[in-house]
């Protein structure tokens, strides 16, 4: 960037009825529903910071989709919703999701993302099925089931395609890619009501001011608040999208809307080093996860479980009970965590010929060429061969995230027929600031959607915020705030730059600005040791929470003083304030939930068990944008389907 034009960048100004912020699986979801109830009254725009063939956290495609309904009804999906999440969960939510999700993955099909059938004969690859005469899944063909809810998939190009339908669908000319939001405003008339959003090109030097009716917030979840396993020898190589800073989280709190359940987190059992998702292996090939001694540390661990599972075992040992269980081995020294493949391989080879066997290993392979190249890479660099070595696996860095087997996000309205009053506003997925929708990744108390549940969600969204357009026709927004106070607040760590960079002579290194990087990593320095992360084996307790209060606090304070030499940089200074914003919420409701309600995923060492009795509530948040204070409350639980209670022993 050139000096003279810093602070100064062209100002391009948008008016639109709705904008989308993000390109993921929600986005496109909305975008492809919305435009089919717009008709020619309501414009639709979308901004995503990268390009929506790769963006998001299905950039690198997937090996399965992990909702898909078929034969279950969207009760039992709640059922199992709600019992890996430790029963607080919003039933209005989740099944509302159940009930849509198999149209998505329907379309997807009919988009040409192959999915595996079972046919005659056996299982048949997503690219041989029609050849080989089945059917597709609307018309009544059989997936492959690696789970109750997960079917198979060859996923490398899942993202490009379910994209292309959301492009088709609003035109080129509707859509900003490589646009970096930062920044929600509020109406200037109307309080608590949404009317814009302020971004800038990370490729031209341009500030995008977009006025809107209705914005949809699904700019995915929260990677990298905590400090990574991987650090300097594997930087960047993470489970969940490095690139999803937690924007959804931030800017949603900074104009008052009420978040839910932050101080829930998913803290995936991965292969360890690359990352490699368990899902499969576990499920599609059958195999074992064990202690350094060959013991199944679930069974061998059930007894200890019983005291914090609230509901009937039989549903799903959930997530983070697994974790409880392998993290126990661990502590007590009987680790590493062992994925067992060799002999589930061996298992599945008894009863195939030949060819099917080399399938079967090709098929191990893909898992990972298909969503997380990198575990492919370190597989290959070891030299393990997974019919014949074992793998390591272990828990990996908390992620905050309200799609996958997370629940942390924001406060939303339900749907009108399922919700009850106190669940709803008006339009479905509407955050309690008026014209603020949210779907995906951020919408909380409602996990397990994954890729297509997302997309689901986005359309559920896309098509409320439509009529919320069309019943507010008469609305102008009008953004509260001065243009060119935000530009200049926004280009604050270009201008910390050229002021400064000449008084030193290590350019990185300046008593006048952070670089991005060393921020984040001071950021993620606190999380990991006060806020439960990798350090402490997830544990804390109120005086370590005080201190990451104080820490955070100043860490706010120099958020200022961040640098960025180009443009580039100002993402990176930009995202590492949305994280600290994240990651500041998550610790502010770890520290009010008094009980430790998701052992595996957190410990408060200060009170370590599960407390039904005060706690089988929700706890949310405001963070108020006039006193600058955040406000945090618990809020009645309910079952809508009525949950089996398992006895719990505490
Ligand atoms: O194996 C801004 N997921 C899985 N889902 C499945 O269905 N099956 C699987 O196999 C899954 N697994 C898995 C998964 C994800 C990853 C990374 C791996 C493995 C390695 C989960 C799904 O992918 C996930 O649930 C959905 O994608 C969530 O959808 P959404 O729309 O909430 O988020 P997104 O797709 O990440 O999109 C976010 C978008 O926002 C953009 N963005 N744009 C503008 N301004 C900003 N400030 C922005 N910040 C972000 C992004 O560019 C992106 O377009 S497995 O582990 O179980
Ligand atoms: P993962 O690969 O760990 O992200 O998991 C993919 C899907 O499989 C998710 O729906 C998980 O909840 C589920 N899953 C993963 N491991 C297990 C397990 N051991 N038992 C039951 N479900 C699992």
């Amino acid at each position: 960037m050139s000096e003279p034009s810093f602070g100064n960048p062209e100002i391009v100004e948008i008016e639109t009825d709705i904008l989308l912020v993000g390109g993921g699986m929600a986005a496109c979801g909305a975008a492809y529903e919305a435009k089919r109830w717009a008709g020619d009254k309501v414009k639709i725009t979308l901004v995503d910071k990268a390009a929506m063939d790769r963006s998001g956290a299905v950039a690198m495609g997937l090996s399965a989709i992990n909702t898909y309904l078929g034969q279950n009804t969207p009760e039992d999906y709640c059922r199992y919703v709600s019992a890996d999440l430790m029963g607080i969960t919003r039933d209005d939510l989740v099944y509302d999701v159940g009930r849509h999700v198999d149209d998505s993955v329907h379309l997807f099909e009919e988009w040409g993302l192959p999915i595996w059938k079972e046919m005659e004969g056996g299982r048949v690859d997503g690219a041989s099925w029609q050849k080989a005469g089945g059917l597709s899944l609307k018309d009544g063909g059989k997936p492959v089931r690696s789970g109750k809810w997960q079917i198979m998939i060859n996923g490398e190009g899942y993202k490009p395609i379910v994209a292309e339908a959301a492009k088709k669908a609003l035109g080129m000319e509707n859509i900003y890619e490589r646009v970096f939001i930062v920044k929600y405003l509020l109406d200037a008339n109307n309080p608590n009501q949404i009317a814009g959003a302020v971004g800038f090109s990370v490729r031209e030097h341009k500030l995008y001011v977009f006025k809107a009716k209705a914005i949809l917030n699904v700019a995915g979840g929260a990677v990298n608040v905590f400090r990574p396993r991987t650090t300097g020898e594997g930087m960047g190589r993470v489970w969940y999208p490095v690139w999803n800073a937690g924007s959804t989280y931030a800017m949603a709190a900074e104009v008052g809307a009420e978040l839910t359940m932050m101080e829930n987190r998913f803290v995936p059992t991965r292969f360890k080093d690359g990352y490699g998702p368990v899902g499969a292996w576990f499920l599609l090939f059958k195999s074992k996860a064990t202690n350094a001694f060959g013991e199944d540390y679930v069974v061998k661990n059930a007894d200890m479980l019983t005291a914090f599972a609230p509901y009937d075992k039989a549903v799903v040992v959930p997530s983070c009970l697994r974790n409880h269980a392998m993290l126990k081995e661990m502590k007590d020294g009987r680790g590493p965590i062992l994925m067992d493949t060799p002999t589930a391989m061996k298992k599945l080879a008894e009863t195939l010929t030949p060819k099917e066997v080399k399938h079967l290993e090709a098929e191990a392979w893909e898992d990972f060429l298909d969503m997380c190249i990198g575990q492919a890479g370190v597989w290959a660099g070891l030299n393990i061969r997974p019919e014949q070595q074992v793998s390591e696996l272990m828990p990996t860095e908390p992620y905050l995230l309200g799609s996958h087997s997370g629940c942390c996000g924001i406060w939303v309205s339900g749907p009108a027929d399922i919700a009850p009053p106190e669940w709803q506003w008006g339009y479905n997925r509407m955050t309690t600031v008026k014209g603020l929708f949210t779907a995906g990744d951020g919408v909380g108390a409602s996990g397990h959607k994954f890729s297509s549940g997302s997309h689901a969600e986005g359309r559920i969204a896309g098509k409320n915020m439509v009529k919320f357009c069309l019943d507010n026709a008469d609305f102008k927004p009008s953004l509260k705030g001065d243009i060119k106070a935000i530009t200049e607040e926004i280009y604050r760590p270009v201008r910390n730059y050229f002021e400064h960079k000449d008084k030193t002579t290590a350019e990185d290194i300046n008593p006048f600005y952070i670089t991005p990087r060393m921020f984040q990593m001071r950021l993620q320095k606190i999380m990991d040791e006060y806020v439960a992360g990798v350090a402490t084996y997830y544990q804390t307790n109120a005086e370590m929470l005080k201190r990451a209060t104080h820490y955070l606090t100043m860490l706010k304070e120099d958020s200022v003083n961040m640098r960025a030499k180009d443009l580039h940089e100002l993402m990176r200074a930009w995202e590492n304030y949305h994280r600290l914003w994240t990651g500041e919420a998550h610790m502010r409701h770890i520290q009010f939930r008094e009980e430790t309600r998701y052992p595996g995923f957190y410990y408060r060492a200060d009170y370590p068990n599960l407390d039904d009795a005060n706690w089988k509530v929700f706890v949310n948040s405001r963070f108020d944008p006039e006193t600058k204070t955040w406000a945090l409350k618990k809020v009645p639980h309910k079952d809508l389907v009525p949950k089996v209670y398992g006895a719990a022993k505490h």
